[in-house]
């Protein structure tokens, strides 16, 4: 399975996600920053050598960054703002990317928003 066939696998859903799983730490996850809102934990499959996912600790409707409503907009300037702090703590001093997959054509997998924080390579542009 790559990452694409896995996204195009994954229908849009407000199902409950692995996330939650990790969320209610019923799975294990390499956390590396937590808090009331937020967790921020190292990747599965990761795609660079620090690649870390950010995310909302309640969904609230936020299964993709296109179900986005205007409720939502502290939480996701939350998570830009986590993802320079984790970014930091990684010592991604030279640079870093973020990432929010949405909807299959974005290849998103799983239907919790979340922010892909990579780095610690040189990245390319435009991404694959
Ligand atoms: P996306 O394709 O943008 O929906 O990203 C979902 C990411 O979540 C993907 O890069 C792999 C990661 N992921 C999926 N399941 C798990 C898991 O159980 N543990 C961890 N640490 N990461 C996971």
């Amino acid at each position: 399975f790559s990452e694409k066939e896995a996204a195009l696998a994954a229908a849009p859903s407000d199902a409950p996600t692995v996330f939650d799983k990790i969320i209610q730490k019923e799975i294990p996850a390499d956390v590396v920053f937590e808090d009331d809102k937020v967790l921020a934990f190292r990747d599965i499959s990761p795609k660079a050598p620090t690649h870390i996912v950010i995310i909302p600790k309640v969904r609230d409707g936020l299964t993709g960054l296109s179900q986005a409503e205007e409720r939502h907009c502290d939480i996701l300037g939350y998570l830009m703002y986590v993802a320079k702090l984790v970014a930091k703590q990684e010592g991604l001093s030279d640079g870093f990317r973020i990432v929010i997959n949405d909807g299959p054509s974005g290849c998103q997998s799983v239907y919790h928003l979340h922010i892909h924080l990579l780095g610690g390579r040189q990245m390319n542009w435009p991404p694959g």
